[in-house]
């Protein structure tokens, strides 16, 4: 039998989430090397790892994997290997046609199937056991999003010495959708193994202790679950994590609140003033024919984010003769996503289907309706986007937050540009002065565009202050500050409730 003295890594933090910051690219003639994915999760935990001796546990991106460990720009890296099964049940089954869809109000209908279950199952205790692996005695662990919601638990089970956050990147629904999947308890369970567990928004914190009081009964307070002990274990790793509840049981405190996500918004300020992103700006304009306006969309190419609505407003606008190519020009970037899943796949048909209806219809031969790009896009062609974007339109049905909508205002330092935002985002929590709207009225959505168009420059300016002092002030590295200090003070709190 291991304690875990001898069971624990070297690592004080370590972060578990589905996908590495670094993605392992095979050449055509089988050679292998490692490409920088810099999200923002990247760049705001960056110097809370260097500073703190960090690890990150994920995947490399590629079935079959079985690469070491290594170091990458100060980081260590633990790849965690999956299979070509466990690619098909565990992400693009249970992660992305169960828990995606249901999770996001199901726009989608959620698939339920038990061998993806299993794999999840299996999957989860793979990252679980990789995180035990590395980490020091007493560590924090802070595991990322929907794919991992067992870890938590899992983790608690081998090492109770370890402080356990969970962050969760999307929606979590209200309990009468969330009832529907097959396995909540367990799920529920899962997430409660964490010392904190972190939401978008403050109804989805709201939700999920909502569930919990419903399917397993524990008192709940605020932001604070009261989880009964169980397993003495659990108190041996750390004793000063029990206390004793109003009703006399061994408990331990969960909290579970709102920690918005947000943007390195300095730096993308800082490409936003350099002069060849602003010529690319101007250069966009012109090739687009140099329409009056220009509106934006960017998005992964999925259902959630309300494409098809976007389409069919501008569309209408365009064939009732409110506006005219030449008036009004909409780029529309449609990454690239999960396309061996079928929702995915028929979406896109039904939005490439769209898009060139109303070409066919509307454009001229100087001017495009819609210039659609099913392609990703390097960052800094990203920020010249924004920067050429008179009206950026985000028209999510469901959101965690969307970072595009963030990203856009920090670009914007002339304090010009319009952000026509669905109230169906997280980031409509914070984003106040955007213009906000019900993507599903589509009277409403054109309303809005129109109203866009016509915004005298003294309101955009006064939205665009408001907008860029939430964002610039709300970066993520607060938001990443705030979550580890809120585990930390969870920890201390409870030490301190025990020994007064
Ligand atoms: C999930 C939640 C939550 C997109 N296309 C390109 C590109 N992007 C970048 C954007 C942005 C990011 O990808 C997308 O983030 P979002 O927040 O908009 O949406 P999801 O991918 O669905 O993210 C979401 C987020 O997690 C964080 O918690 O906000 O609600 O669903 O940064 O700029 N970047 C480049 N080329 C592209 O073509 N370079």
């Amino acid at each position: 039998e291991t304690t875990p003295d001898d069971a624990s890594g070297t690592y004080s933090l370590v972060v578990v989430s589905n996908r590495l910051p670094v993605d392992k690219v095979v050449a055509a003639d089988g050679s292998e090397s490692w490409r920088a994915s810099p999200g923002g999760l990247v760049t705001a935990l960056e110097p809370v790892m260097r500073e703190s001796d960090g690890a990150w546990v994920g995947w490399a991106g590629v079935a079959g994997d079985h690469s070491e460990p290594f170091e990458n720009d100060g980081i260590s890296i633990v790849p965690v290997s999956l299979s070509a099964e466990d690619v098909e049940f565990y992400y693009e089954g249970f992660s992305n046609d169960t828990l995606w869809p249901l999770y996001h109000d199901v726009i989608a209908p959620p698939t339920y199937h038990r061998d993806w279950w299993d794999s999840y199952l299996i999957v989860n205790q793979r990252f679980a056991d990789a995180a035990a692996a590395v980490a020091a005695q007493g560590a924090t662990v802070w595991v990322q999003d929907y794919q991992l919601q067992l870890v938590p638990k899992m983790l608690r089970e081998s090492r109770p010495d370890l402080v356990i956050g969970f962050f969760n990147h999307i929606p979590f629904p209200a309990y009468g959708i969330f009832s529907q999947l097959p396995w909540r308890t367990q799920i529920v369970e899962g997430l409660l193994g964490a010392d904190v567990i972190g939401f978008q928004r403050v109804a989805d914190a709201g939700n999920f202790s909502r569930a919990v009081r419903r399917l397993t009964g524990y008192t709940t307070k605020g932001a604070t679950i009261e989880v009964p002990i169980e397993d003495e274990a659990e108190v041996q790793g750390n004793p000063l994590r029990a206390k004793v509840s109003r009703r006399g049981h061994q408990v331990r405190t969960v909290t579970a609140r709102a920690f918005p996500i947000s943007i390195d918004a300095a730096s993308f300020e800082e490409l936003a003033h350099r002069p060849e992103i602003q010529a690319r700006a101007r250069e966009i304009r012109q090739e687009l024919g140099d329409p009056e306006i220009v509106m934006l969309g960017v998005d992964r190419l999925d259902y959630t984010k309300g494409i098809g609505h976007r389409l069919k407003a501008y569309g209408e606008l365009l064939a009732e003769g409110k506006i005219s190519v030449a008036d009004a020009s909409l780029v529309q970037v449609a990454s690239p996503s999960r396309e061996r899943v079928q929702t995915y796949m028929t979406l896109r048909d039904e939005i490439e289907l769209t898009v060139g209806r109303i070409n066919g219809d509307f454009s001229t031969i100087s001017h495009t309706a819609i210039s659609y790009l099913h392609q990703g896009r390097p960052r800094d062609e990203m920020v010249a986007l924004y920067l050429a974007a008179d009206i950026m339109l985000v028209t999510a049905l469901r959101d965690g937050m969307n970072l595009v909508a963030k990203e856009y205002v920090a670009t914007r330092f002339d304090n010009d540009g319009v952000l026509v935002l669905s109230e169906f985002a997280g980031a409509a929590d914070e984003l106040k002065a955007a213009l906000l709207v019900n993507p599903h009225d589509i009277e409403g959505l054109k309303e809005a565009i129109l109203r866009a168009m016509q915004m005298p420059r003294h309101e955009r300016s006064r939205r665009m202050r408001s907008l860029r002092k939430r964002v610039k002030e709300h970066d993520v590295a607060r938001w990443s500050k705030s979550f580890l200090d809120a585990l930390a003070d969870q920890t201390l709190a409870q030490s301190s409730a025990d020994a007064a």
